[in-house]
Formats: structure tokens, sequence, C-alpha cells
């Protein structure tokens, strides 16, 4: 009985490594309010899959938008910055998602902004590292 227990356990053990495996290894979380993201700075592996996880404590929709290496959206985000978003996604005011993005492959800073009109001048910027594995 106790070996089977023992083996029970084992494969419990086993189990969990294997869900542990599974799924994007780099998570990062971030608030949004109006008009800021909390963190504002992020760091990443090339080419790994992020888990973000966003929450909007904010009145307003809001974006989380990456951009193109080399790019930045200026003094403000029109549809001329649209060619050169590397990834994006909305969030409507009270809720909280999770995504999952690929990270570049290129290492380098990456321009994070909100998109909705007049956010980005309001704060809503910040910065995404993006750094060869080790
Ligand atoms: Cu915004």
């Amino acid at each position: 009985m106790k070996k089977f227990l023992a083996l029970i356990v084992i494969i419990l053990a086993l189990l969990l490594t294997a869900c542990g495996d599974s799924g994007p290894s780099t998570k990062i979380n971030v608030s949004m309010t109006d008009f800021t993201f909390s963190p504002s700075e992020f760091t990443v592996p090339t080419g790994e899959e992020i888990s973000l996880h966003i929450t909007h404590d904010g009145t307003v929709e809001h974006s989380f938008i990456v951009m193109k290496y080399g790019t930045d959206a200026g003094e403000i985000f029109d549809e001329a910055d649209n060619v050169n978003v590397f990834w994006e996604m909305d969030l409507q005011p009270g809720n909280s998602k999770t995504v999952v993005f690929t990270a570049p492959e290129q290492p380098g800073t990456y321009q994070i902004i909100c998109g909705m009109t007049g956010h980005l001048q309001s704060g809503m910027i910040g910065k995404l590292t993006v750094v060869n594995q080790q």
C-alpha cells in the first residue's frame, strides 16, 4: 500500500511538472489607468511567448501598442503610425484580460503607447526591452 501511495505521489509530481512546462514562461502584469501604464517598463527575452495580463482601472477605453523596432509614434499616434504597429490590444474600462504575444526576434528597445486619441500626449507611454536569452 505504501508503495502504491508513493507511486501516486510520483505520478502527480510528474503531471505537475509537465503542466509547469506548458504555456509562456514569461509573464508580465500591467495596470492601466487614465492615463498611465503601471509599470511602464518591461524586459522580455527575444522570440519567446509572453503572457501579458492587463487590468484596466480607468474610465475610458485604452490600448496597449508595441511599436515596431526602430519606430515610434512621434508626438501623436495617428493613421500614419498604423503600419509601424508590431502588436496591439484594446481593453474596455473595468476589464482585465490575459493575452499571449510573441516577443520580437530583434533585441532592443520598443516603444509602448496607448493609441487612443490624446492618450500618448497624456502620458500613456512605456518601454519594452527585448534581450537575447542567456
Ligand atoms: Cu489610453
